[in-house]
């Protein structure tokens, strides 16, 4: 079979699944929420990474029914994390700029939530720079209305893009996550440490939430948390997990 066929019998049979990266906190250290990060598990159980199906998808269309079911399985899933004793976890969804430009973006969520009866503050879409820039009044218009929603969008891979700064003012956003290149580079590349750095204090000025990604040592850690930065991920507190683990993760730090 084809690749693409095998990835359409795939999403009949619901094997493609969110797994949940915890965002930390960094005022308390506490887990406020995830990332869900799609994964293919295969019937024999190997699991297949977003990068070597998301490029096929977004060229054959089907990330738009992958998309939606990504969400859904995603408000399910973390609907039951706040159901088992945690309220007040939220989740970030990735969309691809095909997915933000598509016909009805705004009624597809919509549904979802209805469907899953998932609170719409508790739910952020993440999606990069270069989905804001396409078409500036059609972008205008869907962050103004998921905004009424009471959806949070934030910027993916901030700082990788050519958007304008410009645009931050004027978009109704919620967050911005800064790319893990920059992280990569602290505490020792000057540059980084300075790009970082400037993030942190715009978001801080722009009223944005403001996420470091990526954090793999105790040393990038120790630095954000003197940035006033908002919150974290990375594996230095834990990769993205199957939705039983991080449930576990929920309980054992509880
Ligand atoms: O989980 P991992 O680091 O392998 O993800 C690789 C890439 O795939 C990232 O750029 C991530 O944004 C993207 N990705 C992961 N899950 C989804 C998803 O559900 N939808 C879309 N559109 N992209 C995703
Ligand atoms: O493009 P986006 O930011 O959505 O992609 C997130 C990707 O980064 C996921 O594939 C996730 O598995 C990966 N990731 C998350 N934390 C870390 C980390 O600390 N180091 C590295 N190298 N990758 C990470
Ligand atoms: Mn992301
Ligand atoms: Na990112």
């Amino acid at each position: 079979m084809t690749m693409e066929g095998e990835l359409r019998k795939a999403l009949e049979r619901g094997d493609i699944q969110p797994w949940f990266q915890p965002r930390v906190g960094l005022r308390n250290g506490s887990v406020v929420g995830s990332e869900a990060l799609a994964r293919w598990i295969k019937p024999d159980g190997t699991v297949i990474s977003p990068g070597e199906f998301i490029p096929l998808a977004e060229e054959t269309g089907l990330i738009l029914p992958l998309g939606e079911q990504i969400l859904e399985q995603a408000c399910r899933r973390v609907r039951a994390f706040q159901d088992a004793g945690f309220p007040e976890q939220y989740v970030s969804v990735n969309l691809s700029p095909r997915q933000f430009r598509q016909k009805d973006l705004v009624g597809m969520v919509e549904r979802v939530l209805q469907r899953t009866g998932f609170d719409s503050r508790l739910l952020e879409l993440e999606i990069t720079e270069s989905s804001l820039v396409q078409d500036i009044d059609q972008t205008m218009a869907t962050l103004r209305r998921l905004r009424e929603m009471g959806l949070a969008v934030a910027i993916d891979d901030f700082g990788t893009g050519y958007s304008s700064l410009a645009y931050l003012k004027h978009f109704p956003l919620g967050a911005l996550k800064i790319d893990q290149s920059f992280i990569r580079g602290i505490p020792t590349d000057p540059s980084d440490i300075a790009i970082t750095t400037t993030i942190i204090s715009m978001a801080q000025s722009l009223n944005l939430k403001v996420i470091a990604e990526g954090v793999e040592t105790l040393q990038q850690l120790n630095f954000i948390l003197g940035l006033r930065c908002d919150e974290y991920q990375g594996y230095y507190f834990s990769k993205p997990l199957p939705p039983e683990a991080y449930l576990e993760l929920l309980r054992q730090r509880k």
